[in-house]
């Protein structure tokens, strides 16, 4: 049984909601770009996981927690997240993939954690036995409610892929022991680690259990008190109540699980203080402390947010989970308002931070991604810490579930690739449509309307804001102009309608703002949704950092059908920089550039690197 529900979060009872996602039973993704991705997902990346967590003792833990294993806990104290995480990516493979025998693995994992849950419903498998007396001793770095809050989430999407309650009732019966340990008038607690607050929401919108909605919000609002739950430190984003915040601050992923939270309340809630701190906070992602390619959180020290424009490049932190929790609040945020920056952001991160996450092959990840590097960064298969490898696994497995949206009466597609769906718009009428596109190679795009029966709605496509603007024809007819945003077609759509989209594919040469220090006379290369870089591989001969680009470079799309599992590279004249004469020093007298020597050079899309022979990379590049 697959829920009519969307499995990351579920809008249908939300009072604050402009829109609703669709389902993931809604929505089949068939496409050359995407389906692969989902395949592996399926057939590569959630068994190898299943895998490491089973021979690093993750799986482990729970029995000795249950008294069925002797012996030490194994690794770091949170790694029941890493369980949990692949729990969830399991559920949503389920609910568009079904397959027993997965199933059945999933439910002997269950039952693992419901036989280590305690009697009061308190569960965590590191604080058992000799540790039992530490409990809540160190919420703000010991991760327990953490760990709780991706078991919650994990819970969830079980029951709305499965309609099973097995996972469901484990969650419900910790949350019920948080609300009466943390609960009003309880004691004041939430988790140094942020994840929680949204977990807690989505249990509500699963069970309309009132009681988690409040202990969200007091979790949202427990932090920047005075004095303080963790000393007013940034890092936890206790240094302001979030209704004061306006700076991305502290630990990235903390803080971007925190806006989640703060969106998942605001969706839920009259909270003008929560929306007006979210359109701060999100100003700060995307005007001051983001990559080109929608990463954050740049700085190594602390896994944090740097200062306003502190965006180096090959020191690019760039945590793998940031870029998935900036996918995810973003989502949140379109649903709370409707509004296509949301989308663009997210369509961004996904495509140039997410993916870049992941190998081709499905089974090694980047856990930091820096945007310029010697060749030395690689992909692993697992990490001691490993957050980042399900957190891609539990996102890409939900993905068809970020495709489309719906309202009152409207229908939004927020994402482009060939696909189908089936979706019910708010009045409860059926709409059907199917989408054909090559995507992100190529911009054009075509809607086909599927149902029977005539339907009056308006049909919303975004166009991206790296677009500009794009042409939609309708049934053939002329096309019309319409700008970046969502476009708006009204009519009584009938089966064969079709609507033509076509974006500018044209390469763009762009340039940071000034004060991001390391990109002071640099550029980057845009083509539609991806971002692009130089990768010795493709440019062997040369240092690939000598690289560059000048004004007259005029970069030509080339489809590559064979490399890469099927990419388009940019060819074109850029320059050779003359790094000669430098050996055997680090400075000297400043002498004005020297020459540069044409240079034909190919790009390829920035997620793709390093999936081929280890060498240099550069995604911004030297204006010669
Ligand atoms: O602390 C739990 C997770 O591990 C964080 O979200 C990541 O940044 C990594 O530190
Ligand atoms: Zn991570």
């Amino acid at each position: 049984m697959s829920s009519r529900k969307n499995p990351v979060i579920d809008l249908s009872h939300s009072r604050y909601a402009k829109l609703q996602p669709a389902a993931l039973s809604e929505v089949t993704l068939n496409d050359d770009f995407w389906q692969p991705r989902r395949v592996i997902n399926r057939d590569k990346t959630i068994p190898a996981q299943y895998t490491q967590c089973a021979t690093t003792g993750r799986i482990d833990n729970f029995r000795r927690a249950s008294g069925k294993m002797q012996g030490d806990f194994q690794g770091i104290f949170f790694n029941d997240s890493d369980v949990y995480k692949w729990a969830e990516a399991a559920s949503f493979s389920l609910a568009t993939d079904p397959d027993s025998e997965l199933d059945s693995l999933l439910d002997s994992v269950i039952q693992e954690i419901a036989d280590a849950q305690q009697p009061d419903g308190y569960l965590n498998s590191y604080f058992m036995f000799e540790r039992e007396k530490d409990r809540y001793s160190n919420l703000k770095d010991m991760h327990e409610l953490y760990c709780a809050g991706h078991l919650v989430q994990a819970a969830v999407a079980h029951h709305r892929a499965t309609g099973k309650t097995n996972f469901l009732s484990i969650a419900c019966k910790l949350c019920d022991h948080f609300y009466n340990v943390f609960g009003p008038g309880k004691r004041a607690g939430t988790c140094g680690h942020e994840e929680l607050e949204m977990a807690l929401v989505e249990l509500y919108r699963d069970t309309q259990n009132e009681n988690y909605l409040a202990l969200a919000e007091l979790m949202m609002d427990a932090r920047g008190k005075r004095p303080g739950i963790f000393q007013n430190s940034a890092y936890h984003q206790d240094h302001l109540p979030f209704t004061e915040q306006t700076d991305l601050v502290g630990h990235a992923v903390r803080h971007l699980y925190y806006c989640c939270g703060g969106a998942d309340v605001a969706l839920e809630k009259d909270s003008a203080g929560y929306v007006n701190a979210l359109e701060a906070l999100w100003k700060s992602l995307t005007k001051r402390r983001s990559y080109i390619t929608g990463g954050a959180g740049s700085r190594y020290e602390g896994e944090s947010f740097g200062k306003d424009y502190e965006l180096p490049n090959d020191r690019a932190y760039t945590e793998t989970c940031a870029a998935i929790a900036s996918v995810m609040w973003n989502f949140r945020m379109l649903h709370l308002t409707g509004e296509a920056r949301f989308a663009d952001v997210m369509e961004n991160t996904l495509y140039n931070a997410v993916l870049p996450g992941i190998s081709l092959d499905g089974v090694q990840y980047f856990y930091e991604n820096p945007l310029a590097d010697r060749g030395e960064h690689r992909r692993q298969e697992w990490f001691g810490c490993a957050c980042c490898p399900p957190n891609v696994a539990r996102l890409l497995a939900s993905l068809p579930g970020y495709f489309y949206s719906v309202a009152q009466d409207s229908v939004y597609i927020h994402l482009y690739a060939t696909s189908s769906a089936r979706l019910t718009v708010g009045n409860g009428t059926e709409f059907r449509l199917s989408q054909s596109a090559n995507y992100p190679w190529d911009g054009v795009i075509t809607l086909t309307i599927e149902q029977d029966t005539e339907v009056a709605i308006t049909l919303r496509s975004r166009i991206p804001g790296w677009a500009g603007s794009a042409k939609i024809a309708v049934n053939g007819g002329e096309a019309e102009t319409v700008p970046a945003g969502y476009a708006a077609l009204t009519r009584v759509w009938k089966a064969g309608d079709t609507v033509q989209i076509s974006l500018p594919m044209e390469v763009q040469i762009l340039e940071g703002h000034p004060q991001i220090l390391g990109n002071r006379g640099r550029a980057a290369i845009r083509r539609g949704a991806l971002i692009y870089c130089v990768e010795a591989v493709d440019n062997s001969g040369v240092d690939t950092w000598d690289i560059a680009l000048t004004s007259d470079t005029r970069l030509s799309p080339v489809l590559e059908p064979n490399l890469l599992n099927g990419i388009v590279v940019l060819k074109g004249e850029g320059a050779l920089l003359d790094s000669s004469g430098w050996e055997g020093r680090l400075y000297r007298a400043y002498t004005p550039s020297g020459e540069t020597t044409p240079y034909t050079l190919t790009a390829v899309p920035y997620y793709s690197w390093a999936n081929r022979e280890a060498g240099a990379m550069q995604v911004w590049l030297p204006m010669a």
